[in-house]
């Protein structure tokens, strides 16, 4: 007799692709797995799991590409969850002899977007589908919850939606963390752009613990009570309840875990995808920029250890009241973050617009309120704003946050350049704070950038005086030519 066919088949089966399998089948999905035998690697994974933690499930196991699809019912869906990069292209490759045509591929994986863009492409041409799914909310995401960012071929999302929505996080208000970003790699681009911004987070939280310890001298459990405190307001989100919990843990020696952990912090690399696609966008992310080059640098420990011995440093701060001065730290790590938020979504609404994927900005960050390491009810100020004003470029300048920043910006100015004096480095809380003031400056310096940019390249210069886009060259020294260079990007 024939075998039931799977509603959906899923391809390797390392943390992420294990718990995806476990939460499909537990919402009445007929699930079909599939893992790689490659001796010397790893062999039985496939095994392991339907004998594991996949046993008497509605889950069948295969260790072989044909028998795999043809296990599926039409139009297959097949999702991968494998490594981002060359895994992906040998896996497509090797499905294609077996697919028919209308079957959709489901990458699942933190693929670059690039890639995700000639897949897509790729996948259409041979007659299949293609979509790349940012998925959101690690292990237990995957098990319980995750935020997904589908996007790709238009028409397969209707075929995979109830599958998708029925194993994403639900937000506080019942609706799934799982909508339709737009076409080719969108939404590969709007995941990278959450995990860059879930760097710019991290950083800003980090700056504001070590800030709390060296310039107000708190110690780990009564950090652990601010973050707590914290977390109960506006700021309330996940990473900073964690954040609580990380700095009152106790190892089995009864010592802070906290204090024996190596800083040097590790990556790899969608914060720094995010930060050269916002380059190449030409859009400022200054903070996550700041926050990745803070992980690479973190990690240069034995040069620190080196350059500290010439420059030990000068902290002498102690604050007499310090809950007040706590109240500034609020105020310097809820207004960054509104920076790097705005920064992140101003790059969405940028790539938007070249590449015509029409981002509902409003929904992405709805999509991130549950199930991912982002989440925060902060998301639902967002939301609004963008409810409010949908082309508005610029968070920042939407009312409910211009006010908010109103009211953060003496304390955030206090936090700085207090940091500043004492030598202590916030790197993220000060590149947000010089973003604020340079966006906000009707003038800039940038005149005399122009003007050496002409002198020494006849790179030529917009006039006060004229209209945007007429452009002139001076010369400069009198015995330079009248050729001017040609306006290009490179
Ligand atoms: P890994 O990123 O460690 O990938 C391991 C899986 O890829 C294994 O099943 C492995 O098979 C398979 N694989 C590799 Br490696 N090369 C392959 C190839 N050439 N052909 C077929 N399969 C291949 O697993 P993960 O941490 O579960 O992550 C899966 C994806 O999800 C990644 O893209 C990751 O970036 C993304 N992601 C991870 C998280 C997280 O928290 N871990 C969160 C969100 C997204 P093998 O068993 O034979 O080695």
């Amino acid at each position: 007799m024939d075998q039931k066919k799977s509603n959906i088949g899923l391809i390797g089966l390392a943390v992420m692709g294990e718990n995806l399998a476990l939460n499909m089948e537990s919402k009445g999905w007929e699930v079909s797995v599939y893992n790689r035998t490659v001796p010397g690697i790893e062999e039985g994974v496939v095994d392991r799991f339907i004998n594991g933690r996949g046993k008497g499930l509605h889950i069948q196991g295969y260790t072989a590409i044909p028998e795999f699809v043809s296990s599926l019912s039409l139009p297959r869906k097949i999702m991968m969850m494998v490594r981002a990069g060359e895994a992906v292209d040998e896996l497509m490759e090797q499905l294609f002899p077996y697919l028919d045509a209308g079957d959709i591929l489901i990458d699942g994986g933190n693929s670059n977007c690039e890639d995700t863009n000639r897949r897509v492409a790729l996948a259409e041409s041979k007659g299949f589908r293609f979509v790349g799914a940012g998925v959101s909310g690690g292990e237990e995401g995957a098990l319980n919850g995750a935020s997904i960012m589908p996007g790709g071929s238009a028409d397969a999302w209707p075929e995979i939606k109830p599958i998708l929505q029925s194993i994403a996080a639900k937000a506080p208000d019942g609706t799934p963390c799982c909508e339709w970003i737009g076409p080719a790699g969108s939404g590969h681009f709007v995941k990278m752009i959450h995990n860059g911004i879930e760097y710019g987070d991290m950083q800003l939280i980090a700056e504001a613990y070590w800030s709390m310890k060296q310039l107000l001298g708190l110690d780990n459990d009564e950090m652990s009570a601010v973050f707590a405190r914290w977390n109960k307001g506006k700021l309330r989100s996940y990473l900073i309840e964690i954040t609580s919990s990380i700095l009152s843990h106790k190892d089995s020696n009864g010592k802070y875990l906290i204090d024996e952990i190596l800083d040097a912090a590790g990556q790899k690399g969608t914060g720094k995808w995010a930060v050269i696609n916002a380059m190449e966008l030409n859009m400022p992310l200054g903070l996550i920029a700041s926050a990745v080059f803070e992980r690479s640098l973190s990690g240069q420990k034995e040069l620190r250890e080196k350059a500290h011995q010439y420059f030990p440093g000068d902290q002498q701060a102690s604050h007499d009241n310090k809950e007040e001065y706590q109240e500034h730290l609020f105020a310097a790590l809820y207004a960054s973050k509104l920076v790097s938020y705005a920064q992140g979504f101003a790059v969405l609404q940028q790539a938007s617009t070249q590449f015509s994927w029409k981002l509902d900005l409003g929904q992405i960050a709805k999509l991130w309120r549950a199930g991912c390491i982002i989440r925060s009810v902060f998301l639902n100020d967002i939301a609004s704003a963008y409810a409010a004003e949908p082309a508005s470029m610029n968070l920042l300048l939407t009312p409910y946050f211009r006010e908010e920043i109103k009211e953060l910006l003496k304390g955030w100015k206090i936090v700085v350049s207090d940091a500043a004096r004492e030598e202590l480095p916030v790197p993220a809380f000060s590149s947000a704070l010089n973003y604020f003031y340079s966006l906000t400056s009707q003038d800039l310096p940038a005149n005399l950038v122009q003007a050496q940019r002409d002198y020494f390249g006849a790179h030529t210069f917009e006039r006060r005086d004229a209209a945007r886009g007429k452009f002139f060259h001076e010369n400069w020294t009198g015995h330079g030519g009248d050729t001017q260079s040609g306006t290009y990007n490179v």
